[in-house]
């Protein structure tokens, strides 16, 4: 029997929605095919590190059957999106910030969707009629590098609720929940009222889950607010905000905060919290 707090949000559910999210956003994308001599030296610099671990840590036999078993492990369960995500993400990401300006960017996670319905600069996020959590309201600007306004810019935005489920992910959230592209003014300001999202536990009950299980280490990030901010002629970002004073800020397993996205939400006179946020956008 579940109680109303436990949900069938099976790491099986989620990582395999997470593996067809991710094949579904690739058809959109052309890459050209890297060289052989990048190929060769990314791979090679791959396998080093494995074997340097495997001296150093004097790796058994038992040990690399066990990391087999547990890759293979996490293909057929879907997880390959969350493992990625959480633990290497982060690292391309840093690569790439470190030749951008304009407001921090930070990893994109497993759990983007495209195609959120468009709304107004001043609107809420589709939500259950009792959608619980503490009303939240994000409030700013979208500006270019010179301080002027970007009109219209789209702030595509989803996050988990309050119990740290993503719509799409976990059978018992409607489809398209807390999930929104939110059109900026022609003065580039939004407006965007939700709900305050809850810590995000990794699936306990998966590959991914078992493996920090065994390590010792733990599964939680901070609650958090996923947004790629775009318009044309723009680089888009992709970031997400925080709030001071989350329990996992300083130990995000998936190592994906940064000082500058922190919100620090106060209470408005009707009661819901808000926070101002301004974004900005460098040139393409
Ligand atoms: C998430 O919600 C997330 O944002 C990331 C990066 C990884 C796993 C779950
Ligand atoms: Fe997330």
């Amino acid at each position: 029997m579940m109680t109303a707090t436990e949900h069938s949000a099976t790491a099986a559910g989620s990582g395999v929605s997470a593996t067809q999210a991710f094949r579904a956003s690739r058809q959109h994308q052309t890459e050209d095919a890297a060289s052989p001599e990048r190929v060769s030296a990314v791979v090679k610099a791959v396998l080093d590190g494995v074997h340097e671990a495997i001296r150093t840590q004097q790796v058994t036999y038992p040990e690399f059957v066990a990391a087999k078993q547990w890759l293979i492990d996490v293909g057929e369960g879907g997880e390959w999106p969350l493992l990625l995500d959480v633990f290497v993400e982060h690292e391309v990401e840093a690569v790439a910030a470190a030749r951008q300006q304009g407001t921090k960017g930070t990893i994109l996670g497993p759990y983007y969707l495209p195609g959120a319905p468009e709304l107004p600069a001043v609107s809420t996020l589709p939500m259950r009629a009792d959608e619980q959590g503490t009303p939240f309201v994000l409030a700013g600007q979208v500006r270019d590098t010179e301080g002027k306004p970007v009109p219209g810019a789209e702030l595509d935005i989803w996050h988990a609720d309050h119990e740290g489920y993503y719509s799409g992910f976990a059978g018992h959230i409607p489809d398209g929940n807390l999930r929104g592209v939110v059109v900026a003014g022609e003065d580039g300001r939004f407006e965007i009222g939700t709900i305050q999202p809850a810590p995000y536990q990794i699936p306990t009950d998966g590959p991914t889950g078992k493996l920090i299980e065994a390590a010792g280490w733990h599964p939680w990030r901070p609650a958090h607010l996923h947004l790629i901010v775009r318009a044309p002629g723009f680089r888009p970002i992709t970031t997400q905000l925080y709030f001071a004073g989350d329990e996992w800020l300083d130990s995000d397993v998936a190592e994906a905060t940064k000082p500058e996205l922190v919100l620090e939400p106060r209470s408005q006179a009707d009661g819901r919290r808000r926070s101002e946020y301004d974004f900005v956008l460098e040139p393409a």
